[in-house]
């Protein structure tokens, strides 16, 4: 089964809406599979947001991601990456449709509320850098057949 990297940042932790978050995905009838409070150390955002090194938000954004907790988390289901990236809606919450996490909760780009992989091979990258293999896990979900 297809599996994504979703991460409420900072900004979502403290303004305690990871509850929501996470409803939003279960409602919609993914799978979490693993999830965990925790800091970003400078070394592991480097490596998460590498592609972006030397753009003008780099060194905003690796602040901005270790300032403070982050809910971290592996959610699995059919084209699960297309999925929550619709959910999670635009990069910038000014062109985030409402209705998506973006376009509800937030304002400006440098504080979006959430990260989520943007294709499988990053996901699997993702997964790999915040977890180990043994955090992830496998269950059967009994309502899948309603589902899919
Ligand atoms: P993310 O990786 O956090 O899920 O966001 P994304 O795919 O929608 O956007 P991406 O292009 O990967 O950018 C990563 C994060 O960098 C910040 N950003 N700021 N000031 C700017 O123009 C700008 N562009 C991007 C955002 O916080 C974005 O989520
Ligand atoms: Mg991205």
């Amino acid at each position: 089964m297809d599996k994504t990297f979703l991460m409420v940042k900072p900004d979502g932790v403290q303004r305690q809406i990871i509850g929501d978050v996470v409803n939003r995905f279960e409602r919609k009838g993914l799978q979490l599979v693993a999830a965990k409070l925790m800091m970003v150390s400078v070394e592991l955002a480097e490596k998460h947001y590498g592609e972006h090194k030397g753009k003008p938000f780099y060194e905003d954004l690796l602040k901005f991601i270790t300032s403070g907790p982050v809910f971290a988390m592996v959610w699995q289901g059919e084209n699960v990456v297309e999925i929550t990236r619709k959910l999670i809606g635009k990069t910038n919450p000014m062109d985030a449709e409402p209705g998506t996490i973006r376009g509800d909760y937030c304002l400006y780009v440098s504080k979006n509320i959430i990260h989520g992989s943007d294709s499988p091979e990053s996901a699997k990258r993702e997964i790999a850098l915040f977890f180990q293999e043994n955090e992830i896990v496998e269950y059967e979900k009994l309502i899948d057949n309603w589902i899919y």
